[in-house]
């Protein structure tokens, strides 16, 4: 009798008892179980949409839809903390950057971010819920762990094609990665011979358009210049530099990265390194305002390749303003990351010495090194505990980019929330995501593919 009373009741608020399960990438911090699901049946009131992100209500509309009527239909409220129409959930929403909170009932749906970039979050939430037309009845609370999580184009071998970019940026936003780091080493006007250049016109173009879709997808698109090969220490060239800075800052961009990786002679030398960078960022970043802080490949970016009583590192620890990030690839050029201890390696020994949690470059699935390979198996390695220790984590990938994704799935899954990241239902579950009519047969391809053979990083 009970039952069937309850049976009716949901069936006239549009409900099913039976609960979809609820698997989201990459794994949210909280779920409630769902009890059940509820149909929807495209009549919506939309609430707050002319305060919240825009890029979240487009990303909304796109999957419900727009408004159906202004009084009827089932609300759906979305917006920031601050805004009018999400205060009063705002007990339910996580402090953390870029977190956000989700409620679906048969009365309303909240999608409530602690910031624009959780508002945008909680829609991608809400986008991989329905399903055949249904969503779950449960409360998300969700937050990632680490603060930078993206991809670095920063291998040798053919930079990617316009296209492929374009894809890989909606491709992040979907999965929760907020950072992309272009630095291309075979783009003559990243590095030598042409750092000090404006880029040429239809590059510039494309460039800008990069620039916008990162936005939509909110993802920092952050330009990286690769300047230590030829650079002089002199006022000319830090001229030279400002003004490709401010060139780039006309196209958008608003996020920027110095390396100095794979240089000799005189571009090496930390305390110079040093004086230029500080140097952007008092002139530059703050006088801007609107950028990012500065990240910094050092020349000395592994263990293995650091003399540490040659005092590189100490130098760029002590000299560095606080808010430069300093990359890290690890205790070798090729490596995964553990905790260790200030004396013998690892996460500690690091940041001991540059005296701030290192931002990780890793170097998987980059391929520039066994170029006869694809390296397209489960992305593993990385010690599940250590978010605390970092203050980014990007992966190099392949000159392949579609190949990539499989691992960058991976990695978007394994920064976010890696306390409970798994990394063999990852790998499958990105074969789904990305290939899903042809899953089994990705499966196969990959499975023959992740092997890296010989090399020469003992990797
Ligand atoms: O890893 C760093 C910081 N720099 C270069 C990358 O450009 C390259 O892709 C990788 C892998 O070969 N190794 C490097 O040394």
């Amino acid at each position: 009798m009970k039952k069937t009373f309850l049976a009716t009741i949901c069936l006239l608020a549009g409900m099913n008892i039976h609960a979809q399960q609820i698997d989201i990438q990459p794994t949210p911090q909280q779920v409630k179980a769902p009890t059940q699901s509820l149909d929807m049946n495209g009549n919506y009131q939309f609430i707050g949409t002319q305060e919240a992100n825009p890029y979240a209500v487009k990303s909304l509309t796109t999957l419900l839809g727009t408004e159906t009527s202004e009084k009827k239909g089932l609300k759906i409220i979305i917006g920031e903390r601050s805004d009018k129409a999400i205060k009063k959930y705002g007990k339910f929403i996580p402090k953390q950057e870029e977190g956000y909170f989700i409620r679906i009932s048969p009365k309303e749906i909240v999608l409530a971010g602690n910031d624009e970039r959780g508002t945008f979050y909680a829609v991608q939430t809400l986008a991989q819920l329905l399903e055949e037309g249904k969503l779950p009845v449960t409360e998300i609370t969700d937050y990632p762990e680490i603060r930078f999580r993206g991809v670095v184009e920063g291998f040798y071998g053919t930079p990617w094609s316009h296209q492929a970019r374009l894809r890989h940026l909606k491709f992040y936003g979907e999965n929760k990665m907020n950072t992309y780091i272009y630095g291309p080493k075979d783009d003559p006007y990243h590095s030598s011979p042409n750092w000090r250049l404006p880029y040429p016109e239809q590059e510039a173009k494309q460039l800008k358009e990069l620039v916008n879709v990162a936005k939509e997808n909110a993802v920092d698109f952050v330009w990286a210049i690769h300047p230590g090969k030829d650079i002089k220490w002199n006022q000319e060239d830090r001229d030279n530099l400002l003004n490709k800075f401010e060139k780039m800052y006309e196209l958008g961009v608003r996020s920027f990265a110095v390396f100095f990786d794979d240089i000799s002679g005189e571009g090496t030398k930390a305390d110079k390194q040093a004086e230029l960078l500080n140097y952007i960022d008092e002139q530059f970043v703050k006088v801007k305002k609107d950028v990012t802080p500065l990240i910094m490949c050092p020349t000395e970016y592994n263990k293995s390749w650091s003399n540490v009583k040659g005092g590189y590192l100490t130098t760029l620890g002590t000299k560095l303003n606080p808010s430069i990030h300093i990359m890290w690839t690890g205790d070798r050029v090729i490596a995964d990351m553990y905790e260790g201890d200030v004396e013998k390696g690892g996460m500690k020994w690091i940041n001991n010495l540059i005296q701030r949690p290192a931002y990780i470059w890793w170097n998987f699935p980059v391929s520039d090194y066994v170029r006869d390979h694809l390296l397209m198996g489960p992305v593993y390695g990385n010690d599940l505990h250590i978010a605390n220790l970092m203050s980014g984590f990007v992966t190099n990938p392949m000159e392949h980019a579609e190949s990539s994704l499989l691992a960058i799935y991976g990695v978007a899954s394994y920064a976010w929330n890696p306390d409970v990241y798994d990394s063999e239902k990852a790998w499958r579950d990105a074969m789904k995501a990305i290939l899903p009519g042809a899953a089994k047969e990705l499966e196969i391809f990959a499975t023959h593919n992740s092997d890296l053979g010989a090399n020469g990083h003992g990797y």
